[in-house]
C-alpha cells in the first residue's frame, strides 16, 4: 500500500469482515483525541452514513471494546453478524475500505 493509499484509505480492506444489510448493525468505537478515528469519522461524513458512535472515554464503551474485540485500540468497527454476535474490525484503513464498500452496497 502506498502512502497515498494509506491517507485516502484506498486499500482493499479486511477480506474476512462480514458485510451487513444495514448501517444499524455497525458501531464505531473511537476516542476524541485519536487522529486515526478522525480519518474514519471524515469518511463516515463523506459517505453520509448514519452509524452508532461509541466514545471509549466512557468506561462502559472501553470495557465493551476490550471484552469484545480483545484490544483497547481505537478506532474499531463493531459489525453485528447475528443478534448479540459481533465481528470487531480494527485498523483505520481497513475500516474506511469496509465503509466505502458498505456505502456502495446501500445504493
Ligand atoms: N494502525 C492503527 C493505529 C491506531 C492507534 O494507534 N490508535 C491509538 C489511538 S490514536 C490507540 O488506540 N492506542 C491505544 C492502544 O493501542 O491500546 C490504525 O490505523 O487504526
Amino acid at each position: 500500500m502506498s502512502v497515498f493509499d494509506w491517507f485516502s484509505g484506498a486499500d482493499k480492506g479486511s477480506p474476512d469482515a462480514p458485510s451487513v444489510d444495514s448501517s444499524d448493525k455497525l458501531a464505531l468505537y473511537e476516542s476524541a483525541w485519536c487522529p486515526f478515528c478522525e480519518r474514519v469519522s471524515r469518511t463516515i461524513e463523506q459517505l453520509g452514513l448514519d452509524i452508532q458512535r461509541c466514545d471509549t472515554g466512557q468506561a462502559a464503551h472501553a470495557q465493551a471494546l476490550v471484552a469484545g474485540g480483545g484490544k483497547r485500540m481505537v478506532p474499531c468497527l463493531r459489525i453485528e453478524t447475528a443478534p448479540d454476535e459481533y465481528f470487531w474490525l480494527y485498523e483505520s484503513a481497513d475500516i474506511m475500505a469496509y465503509l466505502r464498500a458498505h456505502a456502495e452496497r446501500q445504493k
